[in-house]
């Protein structure tokens, strides 16, 4: 197959979101990201990156990601025709870091190669669920009382299983006012990185309340105080952020710094370092999930397919379309079932049918480049 492009198109585009979202490294009030096409002899393909305006979750932001894709990924497409996806995956082995940026241009190759052999990403990943277990991210609120309100309301719209935003002062409470409200909701806190060993008491007093886990407490490179303090916490521990590659993975688990893997192909480098991960978890009896980082339809559909493979058995930061955005960039809307599950997509590629009108609508700047 020769996936090799003829014209890339760039998009830096910017999404209002339908409530800010607020995590313990700040509030977002639009989503950003970019966006490539790749387009070839009769086909195309879309990739999202999902890093955000700002570098609160992590280094990279959608400028960053701009010049790794403008300087050195995307020109790397144009050089000589590309075999398959495994030979990109090998031949952008030697850029440093950036993830995010080299897992949206292997998301626009898989919707390509799905296109063009009439086949969904979900079947070209091995995946096999046609619908896959959903929950919902809340960020954090005003006070408690809110807090109960709006996990209230996605409770009502059908969520069963809730992630509530963390940081140090916002902690034990929130979660005490949520776990009195819905006794028996499948509950998850994401801390994104806000404490420090220092602060485990804090951390333990959440045992009480049955979490499914506590996500991230602890920062991106310490994997070893992570293994200290799982010792001490009955509520597994979930690592986000600390997972950068599927070694990253097998060595947390083999430590004991987490019990449990938050997949996101963005943070691990792209769908195949994702799938390796995956792997990882199967082989080590570690349950997996499908994090999310406010993905438009484009990365959802990844998301979704991803979420179809077997090792993932928790719900995943999968939410409706109308859970983000008013008007997404793609025609169809993503809903919750009456089980909390969404479909997977099951047309070729991402299955998705991108929006131009709207996509252009929300573009804040664009390059196009041609072999
Ligand atoms: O830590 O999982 C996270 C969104 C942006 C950045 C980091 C995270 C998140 C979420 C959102 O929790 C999950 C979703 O997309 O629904
Ligand atoms: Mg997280």
């Amino acid at each position: 197959m020769n996936l090799r492009p003829d014209a890339i198109e760039v998009r830096l585009v910017e999404m209002p979101l339908r409530s800010p979202f607020e995590t313990s490294f700040g509030v977002e009030h639009h989503r950003q990201c970019v966006l490539i096409r790749l387009r070839g002899d009769g086909w195309e393909g879309w990739g999202e990156c999902v890093a955000g305006s700002s570098p609160g979750y992590s280094y990279e932001t959608t400028s960053t990601a701009w010049h790794i894709l403008v300087d050195f990924l995307l020109p790397a497409l144009f050089r000589e025709p590309l075999g398959g996806i495994d030979r990109y995956v090998e031949r952008v082995a030697g850029v440093r870091g950036h993830p995010m940026a080299r897992a949206a241009v292997e998301m626009a190759l898989w919707d390509a190669q799905g296109r063009i052999e009439d086949k969904s990403l979900r079947e070209l990943l091995g995946g096999r669920a046609s619908r896959v277990p959903v929950g919902v991210s809340v960020g954090i609120q005003a006070n408690p009382d809110t807090l109960v309100e709006v996990v209230g309301r996605y409770v009502d719209a059908g969520y069963r299983r809730v992630k509530l935003k963390i940081k140090p002062g916002r902690d034990h409470g929130d979660v005490e006012a949520v776990r009195r409200a819905f006794p028996d909701l499948r509950l998850q806190v994401d801390a994104n990185s806000a404490y420090r060993l220092e602060e485990a008491a804090t951390l333990q007093a959440l045992d009480e309340f049955h979490l499914l886990m506590i996500e991230q407490p602890l920062d991106e490179d310490d994997l070893i105080d992570h293994s200290q303090l799982q010792r001490i916490l009955k509520t597994p521990l979930c690592l986000d952020e600390s997972l950068l590659s599927a070694r990253h993975a097998r060595q947390a688990l083999e430590i004991g710094a987490c019990r449990i893997l938050n997949l996101k192909a963005g943070r691990l480098g792209g769908l195949s370092e994702a799938i390796a991960a995956h792997d990882v978890g199967l082989a080590l009896g570690a349950p997996v999930w499908c994090g999310g980082m406010l993905e438009t339809g484009i990365g959802r559909a990844s998301n979704l397919a991803l979420a179809s493979l077997p090792g993932f058995t928790l719900p995943a930061d999968l939410s409706a379309t109308d859970r983000y955005y008013e008007r997404d960039i793609i025609r169809q809307r993503f809903v919750l079932n009456p089980d909390s599950t969404i479909d997977v997509p099951t047309q070729p590629g991402l299955g998705v049918d991108v929006d131009l009108d709207e996509i252009e609508r929300v573009t804040v700047k664009k390059e196009a480049f041609s072999r």
